[in-house]
């Protein structure tokens, strides 16, 4: 095996970091769209469809145990080439409808391209696991050139992020085959979380009815102060009288 130098290795040092700057660029790009979008739903729709967002970087090591599942060349050509979750972000929804909201709103975006398309909601994994997964290209811009950069964006709802968390912990903890018992439970609980997500997008579809039917005047009776809403009581609309 060939001897490295502490020089061969600094270099390396610098080219992998300069490597993974442009996915954590990619997520910063993502990371302000995300919040325009929530932003202005907010504005526009009146309720925030986003639970929460995580943004994360594969670490080097889960860089280098899927590339060599994958079987693919250990190069930074390859694994930007075949690895497409190097930058990734997972959207937390409250509704199973905002994750298709969501979805087609970055879909709409012009210069983001899309790679890819899974729909593991319609159609879930045989285990029960479910998301809406897109593999996405931006562009970053650098000081001499634009870099089209992937990231992988997983859609869920509340409900289905954490059947996700809980089984992948399982699965993390347990070395062994997992008894076949055992994956029929981890099926049934991802079952009763659909249940409850189609259950829950029920209920909230009939309150916003009730809430359209209601000849309550909302707009003067609220202010946005940095996002956040205020009811204003009958006592300080009253006050208008004085102005
Ligand atoms: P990690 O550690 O979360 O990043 P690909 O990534 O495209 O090469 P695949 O399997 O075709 O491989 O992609 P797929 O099905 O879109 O899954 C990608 C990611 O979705 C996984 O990344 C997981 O984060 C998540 N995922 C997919 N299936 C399951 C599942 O059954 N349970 C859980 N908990 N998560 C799942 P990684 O790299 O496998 O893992």
């Amino acid at each position: 095996m060939k001897t490295r130098t502490e020089e061969d290795i600094k270099r390396f040092k610098t080219e992998l970091t300069r490597f993974l700057m442009m996915y954590k660029f990619a997520l910063d790009e993502m990371k302000t769209r995300i919040d325009i979008l929530k932003q202005e739903f907010q504005y526009v729709h009146d309720y925030n469809p986003i639970e929460h967002v995580e943004f994360r970087i594969k670490s080097p090591k889960s860089i280098l145990r899927k590339i060599r599942k994958k079987g693919c060349e250990l190069s930074l050509p390859s694994i930007r080439e075949n690895i497409n979750d190097i930058a990734g972000i997972r959207i937390v929804c409250s509704f199973i409808s905002d994750i298709y909201k969501i979805s087609e709103m970055i879909q709409n975006q012009k210069d983001i391209k899309i790679i890819e398309y899974k729909d593991y909601i319609k159609n879930p994994k045989p285990n029960g696991y479910q998301s809406l997964h897109l593999i996405v290209e931006v562009p970053v811009f650098m000081t001499d050139r634009v870099e089209n950069v992937r990231v992988e964006i997983q859609i869920r709802t509340i409900g289905m992020d954490f059947w996700a968390s809980l089984e992948h912990k399982i699965y993390y903890k347990c070395n062994m085959e997992i008894p076949e018992k055992l994956k029929n439970e981890l099926k049934d609980a991802a079952d009763t979380v659909r249940e409850l997500d189609m259950k829950m997008e029920l209920i909230n579809k009939e309150i916003s009815k009730l809430k359209d039917a209601s000849n309550l005047d909302e707009d003067t009776q609220e202010i946005f102060v940095n996002d956040q809403k205020f009811y204003l009581p009958e006592e300080f609309l009253k006050l208008l009288d004085f102005m």
